[in-house]
């Protein structure tokens, strides 16, 4: 895609969260073709790992008042969008999530209005947005309003898509963006490291990354894991953190597996523990996409997964892994068993699935949408 550089306002959680990571690796991909890409958020992306002339970062501080028993961050990213707005004169605010970030850009898009500045705002839903906050009645009339004066919105998948429109009155189209993946090529070696550290002799290593929330299920990770090792021998890599993962800890000594399951926290750069796995376990309840699926399989890592939401777009049956119902820990561990024991042909396969979503396709799409909306 060709046009004028763009100078773009990237609006996202900073955090390890799928949505932050899809909007920084959205906007380093952006200033590598020569955009000026300008984070706004509260602290520094945790995947912002490259320095660049081309990418600027605006902290958006809330002052501790001691009137704020609850700190207005909204109105405060409100009023640094319309700064960086003006400043850096931006053509363009993609912000990633709804709430605050969509309704925080109506807000200073309407400011500047007011001063003859029209500055276009294109939405990205990425889940949880609309699949538990758009459920609960206290964000719902927030979320349908700040959907509808978005001037563009996508969703990450066609599921999400369809949620969107099924729980909100929308009356502007949702267009499907997936997310991506940028393939690496230290593959190989990240592979040997991590297999050198973590495994012996024939042992398979399965990983799980996640926030550890309720939604990913992580006892049924555990439980999987147990059964697996029942037939196989192996271990398992447990990336992440959150409220569920002091549950798992005890699941991990009440069934005697402390010494084969690693909890490593979170962790900047996962593809190095990632790359070597055999099998990477997404059980969730409910998922958009699953952007932890796709950084596996990229590594030629299958995935067993649930079958909700988005997971059937990116993990194919019998290819790049495999699927079951929700709560289904038999079938998730008959498939990882099966996997492991075919890794080769299913690595194979993970690779080919993941190439779908190639950085470069989808960077199109983004773009693409950007100049319809300049
Ligand atoms: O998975 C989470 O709980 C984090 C959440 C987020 O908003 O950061 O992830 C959502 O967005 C990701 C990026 O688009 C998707 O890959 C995840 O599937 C989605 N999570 C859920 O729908 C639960």
């Amino acid at each position: 895609m060709t046009g004028k550089l763009l100078r773009i306002g990237m609006v996202g959680y900073p955090t390890f969260g799928g949505s932050g990571v899809v909007a920084t690796e959205l906007g380093m991909a952006l200033a590598e073709l020569g955009h000026s890409v300008h984070f706004i958020t509260y602290s520094q992306p945790v995947r912002l790992n490259k320095v660049s002339k081309n990418i600027r970062f605006h902290e958006v501080n809330v002052s501790d008042y001691p009137l704020f028993v609850y700190p207005p961050y909204e109105l405060v990213l409100a009023s640094k969008m319309v700064d960086v707005v003006r400043y850096e004169q931006l053509d363009i605010l993609h912000v990633h999530y709804a709430i605050p970030h969509a309704s925080a850009a109506y807000m200073a898009k309407k400011i500047l209005q007011d001063e003859g500045i029209n500055i276009p705002v294109v939405t990205t839903l990425h889940g949880t947005d609309i699949t538990l906050l758009g459920k609960d009645d206290s964000f719902k009339p927030v979320i349908t309003f700040a959907i509808n004066h978005s001037n563009r919105v996508t969703a990450v998948s066609q599921s999400l898509k369809e949620d969107t429109e099924r729980f909100f009155d929308t009356k502007i189209p949702i267009e499907v963006i997936p997310n991506f993946i940028q393939f690496r090529d230290q593959c190989d070696i990240w592979r040997k490291q991590c297999r050198n550290e973590l495994v012996v002799g024939d042992e398979k290593l399965i990983v799980h990354t996640s926030n550890f929330r309720p939604v990913k299920r992580i006892l049924d990770v555990m439980e999987i894991f147990r059964l697996i090792r029942e037939q196989v021998n192996c271990k398992l890599v447990m990336v992440g953190d959150g409220p569920d993962r002091y549950r798992a800890e005890q699941f991990a000594r009440e069934n005697g597996l402390s010494e084969s399951v690693y909890f490593v926290g979170n962790v900047k750069e996962p593809e190095e523990i990632l790359a070597g796995a055999d099998l990477f376990l997404l059980p969730s309840e409910s998922e958009s996409f699953g952007l932890a699926a796709l950084e596996a399989m990229a590594l030629g890592v299958p995935v067993v997964s649930s079958n909700t939401g988005g997971l059937p777009e990116v993990n194919k049956e019998g290819i790049s892994g495999g699927l079951c119902e929700v709560g289904d820990v038999r079938g998730m561990a008959d498939k990882s068993i099966h996997i492991l024991r075919h890794f080769a042909q299913f690595s194979q396969g993970a690779r080919e699935t993941a190439s779908r979503f190639d950085l470069p396709i989808v960077l199109n799409q983004y773009l693409n949408l950007y100049y319809q909306s300049i």
